[in-house]
């Protein structure tokens, strides 16, 4: 079969689960986890998302695999609704680019939280730069009307792309999320520490919440709080885990 025809399957017989992986602030508080989508494929075992989102891409089939996830994720918002420990949990999903382009992105975002009776306040939608430079009065629009709904939105991989501050600007983002290529390098290259701290600075100066992604080490963590960021993803603090397992971490038990 080709890829094609193993993702039509896999929608229809239920194939993909969503791994969640911690944010932390420097207390290392849990303050949500971002979603993220895994392949349990029947013969190769579990795949990475790197492998098949691109693909998923070109075909279309991202569109109904990323309502999966969004669906997945709002119904799982609801539930901790009424746990204690869990309902002020909030989860970050990546929308890819071909999915916010489409004309009813917002009805179709806006029903499924309804559908799901999950808390417009708990979600945040992960962009990336490269899908946000066309069209930008367009996007913008998109952006705020979520926003009025309770969404927020963080800019994804941030630094690996091209906007001028200008165009930050003018986007109604609430964070900025430090692409780990840049922490990777905090120690190793005076060249990455320096754009790590640039970007910590940037974001705050603009307003922005900051969070940095793949932090591995103590000293990452440390420097990153020097650099006055707060907000913290990556192994140090959780791997990404399977749902029960995130439970149980937020739970404290882990
Ligand atoms: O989870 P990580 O292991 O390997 O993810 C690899 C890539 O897949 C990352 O770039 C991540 O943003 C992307 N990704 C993970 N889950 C989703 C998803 O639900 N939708 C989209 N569009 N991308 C995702
Ligand atoms: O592109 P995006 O930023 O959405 O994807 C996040 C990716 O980063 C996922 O593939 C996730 O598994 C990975 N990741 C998260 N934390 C770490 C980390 O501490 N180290 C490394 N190497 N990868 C990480
Ligand atoms: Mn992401
Ligand atoms: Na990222």
């Amino acid at each position: 079969a080709t890829l094609e025809e193993d993702l039509r399957i896999a929608l229809q017989d239920k194939q993909f689960i969503l791994h969640y992986q911690g944010q932390f602030t420097s207390e290392s508080k849990l303050t949500g986890a971002e979603v993220l989508v895994r392949w349990k494929h029947p013969e190769q075992g579990m795949m990475s998302p790197a492998l098949f989102i691109p693909f998923a891409e070109e075909s279309g089939l991202i569109l109904p695999i990323g309502n999966w996830v969004l669906e997945t994720a709002c119904n799982q918002l609801a539930a901790w609704g009424k746990l204690p420990n869990m309902r002020k949990l909030v989860l970050a999903v990546n929308v890819s680019a071909l999915q916010f382009r489409q004309p009813d992105f917002i009805e179709t975002v806006l029903a499924i939280i309804e559908r799901s009776g999950a808390n417009p306040h708990r979600l945040k939608l992960e962009l990336t730069e490269s899908m946000l430079v066309e069209n930008v009065d367009d996007i913008i629009q998109k952006m705020l009307t979520l926003k009025a709904h309770g969404l927020g939105f963080s800019l994804d991989d941030f630094g690996t792309g091209y906007s001028s501050l200008s165009f930050l600007k003018r986007l109604p983002l609430d964070q900025l999320k430090i692409d780990q290529s840049f922490i990777r390098d905090v120690h190793s290259d005076p060249n990455g520490a320096a754009i790590a701290k640039t970007i910590v600075s940037l974001g705050k100066s603009l307003g922005l919440n900051v969070i940095a992604e793949g932090v591995e080490t103590s000293e990452q963590r440390e420097f990153l709080a020097n650099a006055g960021c707060f907000a913290y993803q990556g192994y140090l603090f959780s791997r990404p885990l399977a749902i029960q397992d995130f439970e149980e971490l937020a739970m404290g038990a882990l």
